[in-house]
């Protein structure tokens, strides 16, 4: 079988360095003597200019940063490789989906996109998901968001999108969050962002974990196959773990308690041997239905329900091994959704065509010039070999005094290939058309997705839409941009717009009016584009809620539990959910008042992985108190009824057994308890395997949401 799997990283060895037994030099090779003290006319007198060993290591210093990228500043990645499953040869002629067990390394990225490079993980932003194939026959980058629309329609929109999203220009505040006047005012004025809005303001916007977020490609593409056919696609990644988020206090607390929080999630995993996968499927739509549906496949702020195409699943990827050096791999890997191959090609959706300008123009300024193909974590493992020369930190050292083509010195060297010899050629498309800046009436439907996607979700998914809406909303300063939101939320569902109108103590205005989205071409005087609501043909569509989602598994690999601990704790009871959860690929973790060890009933000492200070009840799935811990001790801790507090406020599992039960009592949340409360196991028995059991089956149901006030009930 095809195994190309650890190609990318044959070619990577050739660049990798390893100190480890090898003398000290400088940059020119020069062996160093001594690293501490810098060249000085005297030991107390000043340094010298001379002192070569010094300059190089301040310049380089000096030097070693390079500008973040514009959006996406913060992510993280991993090497893996993609798998097919089921071939599709007669939809594309890609190399690298043409037989089931092809192996192909990749390289995924994912980032949030507002902040910068230092923020926090858990902001309320999109994520992106971006894989790097690097197939036999080039490099394919399939550069997708963890929410399968956008924000805007049109490329010439993203630079006021971004700018309004940014922390604002005056003071550079907030960063990493768009709960401020300038996104809002934006967004208030652009009614096409409302079916976005709606998944920005839902759970998808605050993932548990990267390895726990599906990935879309957001944009119809072209498969074209051997016979110059083509078949419009849509890409999902659907993650093994299933798609889960964190309730918004929590991923506010976790921002502050651990800003790498997705970042080390990743990490671990992958260090563990934990190795995230995801499927990739294809919704696929004949050429022919292109103009079938009440939506335009070109507007990038719709979805083709599953309900309509349902998902094919062609291959899987999995994260096997994490990158070497941060910034070599993760930060200097350079994506673009124009780095296609044979096989896949575009559709015109005006936001992709507007991208496929964009992300080398920004590479030029980011990576310095314009041989970043070069860096190796961007080098094709498929030959290179054409024209271009020179520039900025060329690599390659091209023979010869050929540098043009046609040419009869190299002998017509480097040729071009047949299409039969795997050419590129763009689809045919035939295009008959008038040059105008407009944009199509298909376009105008603002809401009918909007609705679809609200009235989707659980009363409880839609309780956090509204509760996200007034949080942001009530951090904008200025009362008009808030009414103006109002305006619109209400044409898409106006309890919706009403109970977030009652957080911010406002009334829903009658009128909505869109001073900035008429028609902008003289003969679209009064606009082409006042916006519609076209009814979705799909009322309800399941997997775009995440409780209902219907490839959600209660599978709890990898999750994490806080065993509260202290001196006499029941040992078989730490150790019996221990081994319970490692059965299961999770993980329990002893967190005791301090760091060293905790006293067991039975004369042992069980390892302190993290004291009640250095981690904190956010940081896990689930808490535990198990028989014998001192419950005077537990008690007198505000620290360690936090993680209790915590647990029960973001709805996870927790469990207790024999008197340990007793320090719920104690808790805020203990009023609140019944008796057959779900999500909290509580048994007289120590260290019993149905309690184990019955804690992993609460654990694999997520979040017990019906804990919170809900607002839909
Ligand atoms: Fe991007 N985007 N984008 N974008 N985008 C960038 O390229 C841009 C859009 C996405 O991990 C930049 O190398 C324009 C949609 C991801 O390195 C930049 C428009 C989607 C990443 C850029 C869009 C994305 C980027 C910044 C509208 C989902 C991070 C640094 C026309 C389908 C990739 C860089 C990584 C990064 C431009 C809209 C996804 C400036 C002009 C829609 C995942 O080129």
């Amino acid at each position: 079988m095809k195994n190309f799997q650890d190609e990318k990283q044959r070619d990577l060895s050739i660049n990798k360095s390893d100190g480890t037994n090898k003398f000290l030099t400088t940059d020119q090779g020069v062996r160093i003597n001594d690293d501490n003290n810098s060249l000085k006319g005297g030991d107390r007198g000043p340094s010298l200019l001379e002192d070569f060993i010094l300059r190089e290591k301040i310049t380089h210093f000096d030097h070693e940063r390079i500008p973040e990228r514009v959006v996406h500043a913060r992510g993280s990645g991993a090497h893996g490789f993609f798998e097919v499953t089921n071939p599709i040869p007669e939809l594309t002629k890609a190399g690298f989906l043409q037989e089931a067990g092809i192996k192909t390394p990749v390289f995924a990225r994912f980032s949030t996109v507002a902040g910068s490079r230092g923020s926090t993980d858990l902001a309320r932003d999109v994520r992106g998901f971006a894989v790097k194939f690097y197939t036999q026959e080039g490099v394919y980058d399939l550069v997708g968001n963890n929410i399968p629309v956008f924000f805007i329609q049109d490329a010439s929109k993203f630079p006021d999108l971004v700018h309004a999203v940014k922390p604002e220009p005056h003071n550079e505040m907030p960063q990493a969050a768009s709960a401020h006047d300038t996104f809002w005012d934006f967004i208030s004025l652009m009614p096409e962002s409302m079916h976005m809005i709606m998944w920005t303001m839902s759970d998808r916007a605050i993932p548990r974990s990267y390895r726990m977020m599906e990935g879309f490609g957001v944009h119809t593409f072209r498969l074209i196959n051997e016979a110059n056919e083509s078949t419009f696609v849509k890409f999902h990644w659907k993650p093994k773990l299933g798609t889960h988020a964190v309730a918004w206090d929590e991923a506010q607390k976790i921002s502050g308690k651990n800003p790498d929080f997705h970042r080390e999630d990743l990490w671990q995993a992958i260090e563990m041997g934990n190795f995230p996968e995801w499927e990739l499927g294809v919704q696929v739509i004949p050429s022919e239905d292109e103009n079938k549906y009440e939506f335009d496949l070109l507007d990038p702020t719709k979805i083709v329900p599953e309900e309509l195409v349902p998902v094919t699943i062609i291959g899987r990827m999995v994260l096997n091994k994490n990158p070497d050096n941060f910034f070599a791999e993760t930060e200097q890997i350079a994506f673009h959704p124009g780095h296609v191959v044979p096989g896949i090609d575009f559709s015109n959706d005006p936001l992709l065509q507007g991208r496929l300008f964009s992300y080398t123009d920004t590479q030029l300024t980011r990576l310095g010039g314009p041989n970043f193909h070069e860096i190796p974590i961007n080098r094709s493992v498929a030959p290179v070999h054409n024209n271009q020369r020179d520039g900025f930190m060329r690599q390659e050292v091209n023979k010869g005094r050929v540098s043009y083509h046609p040419n009869s010195l190299g002998g017509g060297c480097p040729y071009q290939a047949q299409i039969a010899e795997g050419g590129f050629s763009s689809f045919n498309e035939r295009i008959e058309a008038h040059k105008v800046r407009e944009r199509s009436e298909s376009f105008a439907d603002h809401f009918g997705q909007a609705k679809l996607f609200f009235n989707s979700q659980t009363p409880e998914e839609k309780s956090h839409i509204v509760k996200a809406l007034r949080f942001e909303l009530g951090k904008v300063e200025t009362t008009a941009i808030r009414i103006r939101m109002l305006g619109l939320l209400s044409q898409v569902d106006a309890q919706l717009a009403e109970k977030v109108a009652l957080g911010l103590g406002a009334s829903v205005p009658p009128i909505l009016e869109f001073p900035a989205n008429k028609g902008v071409s003289p003969e679209n005087e009064g606009g082409n584009q006042e916006p519609k609501t076209v009814e979705s043909s799909v009322s309800l569509s399941e997997p775009l809620s995440m409780v209902k989602n219907p490839t959600n598994s209660p599978t709890i690999e990898s999750r994490k539990v806080a065993i509260l601990c202290s001196d006499g704790v029941s040992e078989a009871a730490v150790m019996n959910i221990k081994s319970a959860l490692k059965k299961q690929g999770a993980k329990g973790c002893v967190i005791a008042p301090h760091l060293g060890s905790v006293l067991t009933d039975s004369d042992g000492a069980l390892a302190a992985e993290f004291s009640f200070l250095t981690a904190s009840s956010v940081l896990f799935d689930a808490v535990y108190v198990p028989h014998g811990v001192g419950l005077n001790v537990l008690a007198q801790n505000d620290d360690a009824l936090e993680y209790l507090n915590d647990a029960y406020k973001h709805c996870k599992v927790i469990g207790a057994d024999g008197e340990a039960s007793e320090l719920l009592s104690g808790t805020t949340f203990a009023s609140k308890l019944t008796n057959d409360d779900p999500g909290i196991i509580i048994t007289s028995e120590i260290a019993s395997e149905a309690f184990a059991q019955e804690f992993i089956a609460a654990m694999g149901v997520h979040r017990f949401w019906n804990r919170e006030p809900n607002l839909y009930i």
